[in-house]
């Protein structure tokens, strides 16, 4: 008899609900939770694959410890007793030497958080950095400025939205599961859909409209729709009466920005923009204009970011149905939260290693900036970081340079890897801890923040193949060691009642359908009450923050740097295929795609002699990859454009080893490449040439 069992998917950052079907420890068929109408049973081909990963051998199966150079690939297998105890043993050292605040530690972010940021503070370090100065930093930074909420203070209800547009998202291969399928329910119910891209992605496929941008002018097309707007009063006025602050001032700076003056930056139509505008304005206040997700690209994206927000203030979507609703916390809804092991100890005094919060005032400080933080292990100044865990994180895969990253890395006296398939980044550690991947492991529980709030909780699903442990059993194995007793839990359980204490909610209560649901009806606020958590309560358009740090609130235009004859701007993405750089190696996901391609355009593709099939090398600095092109008509002549995460080079991968580019090989100078103000890397601020081979 099989057993059903409810979980968290965690084949990418979506974590959609998942329900398992179990025999002898073996899984029988994987879903999407039946309990979350919006997943409609589906998981996507990448949660699909996660028995595949399981099954995998070519995963870090025994915690090793390094032995010889570092990156040399020789490891000495270890019990989990010896792995812990050198672990505890260095960190000790390094912190005798340096101080607790020498001891690092980034990650991918998200929810399940609590009991290592707990573990940090317990040791007294400030320098806890998620990989988000990788991804949406940009958006947040943005999102604060306009609205003085963080970016996910607001959902996205596509479900019920009447225009939806994605530019710089591509919804429909990167993919989380629910957001996809409230938007197919919405067009097929009449939403409209717009993509703006610099190339013909799947979302164009099934959009309405499709504006094929030039690379790095999206500022230009989005100051000429706010002027549209203003100009022919197409925007909420009774909306902005309410709600926006300093409307005079950003008609008075947008003034020059035409929409024919926008024609001559991106390519896109004046008349089509006026077109497109009106159509805005017919389905407002339900539009959703994504402020974008992996927006960490030029070094001007957060004043893209906050156009954005800009725009849909000025449609009155901001708290709107069908538009970017206030999401409820379960305060909100007269619920107590989940109680925190982060408040068993004091916040640390100590500056940040990065410089957010003293030498960086413009940022928030919870995540810091991880680029910043290599630049203080590589210089030690604020002071020597010398003890560095990696948790769930990639960053010689995820960030630019990873040879210069290699050298900052050298200066360690720790680098731990804590990961559940080989990384380039667990491949250069002293330590590699090897996760159990997450159909073999708990989580702490979480609560997920929306119109209708919840707990939730990834449990196992099927029991470890290998010798792998939870992220749990690591942090209690390493708090015990290091005399934090209060996180030296002994079971996921004790960790889950000592988070429902007060909520009124108990662990069994999560048996049934994996969740706890705070409130039955989605709270929508009125909108007359809505406040924004900026000085004066509105939507911000002059940020005083920025403006006392001189920084201008509204930022004038500037044209992006055109390629040279030859070279193209190196642009890349997601495909619904694979995550990341983690996945590649995975039996199922590698048979579907083993490698990347090179999109061209046709026209510069003819120029250059390259046929759709040839083998092409791309340059940059004397660096050269080979690839495979894809001559399209359907990409900007400007960019060439990749799937990010392929390029492997390492022994143990042996399908995903030498198939495809590497798109951060290709970033020169990159981690010095940053946006000042939204603070995430400029990821395409680089070129590349192409020949035939
Ligand atoms: N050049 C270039 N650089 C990029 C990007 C790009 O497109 N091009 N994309 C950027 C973006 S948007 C991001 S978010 C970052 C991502 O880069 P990272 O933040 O490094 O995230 P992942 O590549 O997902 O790597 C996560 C690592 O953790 C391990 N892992 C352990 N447990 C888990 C788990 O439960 N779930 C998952 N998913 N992984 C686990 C995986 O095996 C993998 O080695 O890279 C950024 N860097
Ligand atoms: N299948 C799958 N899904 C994922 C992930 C995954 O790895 N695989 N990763 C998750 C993560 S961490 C993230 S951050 C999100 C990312 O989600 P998205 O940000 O939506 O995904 P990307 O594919 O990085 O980028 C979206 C689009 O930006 C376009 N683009 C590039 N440069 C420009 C430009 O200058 N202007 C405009 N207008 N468009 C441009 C690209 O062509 C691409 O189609 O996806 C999440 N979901
Ligand atoms: S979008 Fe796919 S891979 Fe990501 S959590 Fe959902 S099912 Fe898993
Ligand atoms: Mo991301």
């Amino acid at each position: 008899m099989s057993e059903k069992r409810y979980s968290i998917c965690g084949m990418c950052t979506c974590r959609c609900p998942i329900m398992a079907e179990v025999e002898n420890n073996e899984i029988r068929f994987l879903q999407g939770s039946p309990h979350f109408p919006a997943m409609k049973g589906a998981v996507c081909p990448r949660g699909a694959a996660g028995p595949a990963l399981i099954r995998d051998r070519e995963r870090p199966r025994n915690p090793m410890i390094r032995v010889g150079e570092r990156g040399g690939g020789q490891w000495r297998e270890v019990s989990w007793d010896e792995a812990l105890d050198y672990v505890a043993d260095k960190m000790k050292a390094a912190m005798d030497k340096y101080g607790a605040r020498t001891v690092a530690f980034t990650d991918r972010g998200g929810p399940f958080r609590d009991m290592h940021q707990a573990f940090l503070r317990g040791l007294g370090t400030p320098n806890y950095c998620n990989h988000d100065s990788s991804c949406a930093r940009n958006v947040q930074h943005a999102a604060l400025s306009v609205t003085g909420m963080g970016r996910k203070a607001v959902s996205y209800d596509l479900k019920n939205a009447r225009h939806v547009i994605l530019q710089f998202r591509n919804i429909f291969e990167a993919v989380n599961v629910q957001e996809v399928n409230n938007l197919m329910d919405a067009m097929d119910n009449g939403c409209r859909l717009t993509v703006i891209d610099i190339r013909a992605n799947i979302s164009a496929s099934k959009a309405d409209n499709f504006f094929m941008i030039r690379p790095g002018t999206d500022y230009a097309f989005n100051l000429a729709v706010i002027r549209e707007l203003l100009e022919t009063t197409q925007y909420n006025v009774e909306y902005a009466r309410l709600h926006i602050k300093d409307l005079d001032k950003l008609a008075a700076f947008v003034q020059p920005y035409t929409p024919e003056w926008a024609e001559a930056e991106t390519g896109i139509p004046a008349h089509e923009l006026r077109r497109f505008v009106r159509e805005l304005a017919q389905a407002a206040p339900s539009v959703i204009w994504h402020p974008g997700w992996m927006a960490a690209r030029y070094k001007t994206s957060f004043y893209v970011c906050r156009s954005i927000y800009i725009i849909n203030a000025l449609l009155g979507a901001i708290g709107a149905k069908g538009g970017l609703p206030l999401v409820s916390k379960p305060g909100d809804v007269g619920r107590k939260g989940l109680k925190k092991l982060t408040d068993l100890y004091p916040k640390p005094e100590e500056k940040r290693a990065d410089g957010v919060g003293w030498r960086y005032k413009q940022f928030e400080s919870g995540p810091g900036l991880t680029h910043l933080l290599y630049e203080a292990m590589d210089t030690a100044d604020p002071y020597p970081v010398k003890a560095y865990i990696c948790f769930r994180h990639d960053p010689l895969m995820a960030f630019p340079e990873p040879e210069r990253l290699k050298e900052i890395f050298s200066k360690l006296d720790l680098m731990v890897s804590v990961t559940f398939t080989w990384s380039d980044t667990a491949w250069f550690s002293d330590v590699v801890l090897p996760l159990s991947p997450y159909l073999e492991r708990e989580s702490v529980l979480a609560c997920k923040n929306g119109l209708k709030p919840y707990f939730f909780r990834r449990q196992r699903v099927v029991e470890p193949r290998f010798d792998t442990r939870a992220e749990w059993e690591i942090w209690a194995g390493l708090a015990k060691r290091l005399g934090l007793d209060e996180l030296a839990f002994e079971s996921a359980e004790d960790i889950w009642n000592f988070q429902l204490e007060g909520t009124g909610v108990s662990v069994g209560d999560f048996d049934a359908t994996g969740k706890v649901g705070l409130t039955d009806t989605p709270q929508y606020r009125a909108m007359e009450d809505l406040t924004f958590k900026t000085p004066s309560g509105k939507i911000e358009m002059i940020s005083e923050k920025l403006e006392a740090l001189d920084i201008p609130s509204l930022l004038p235009y500037e044209s992006p740097e055109k390629p040279e004859e030859g070279s193209f701007r190196l642009t890349f993405g997601r495909c619904a295929l694979h995550t990341q750089g983690h996945t590649v190696n995975n039996p199922m996901l590698f048979e579907q795609m083993p490698e990347n391609v090179l999109w061209i355009n046709s026209g510069s593709a003819e120029t250059l002699g390259i046929a759709d099939g040839d083998t092409v090398a791309v340059t940059q600095n004397g660096y050269t990859e080979t690839i495979r092109a894809k001559v399209t008509d359907f990409i900007h002549p400007e960019a060439v454009f990749v799937i990010h995460g392929f390029g492997h080079r390492l022994p143990p991968e042996s399908r995903a080893r030498n198939r495809g580019l590497a798109d951060n090989k290709f970033m020169k100078g990159g981690l010095d490449i940053w946006d000042k103000v939204g603070g995430a890397v400029a990821y395409q601020e680089h070129f590349v040439k192409v020949r035939k081979v």
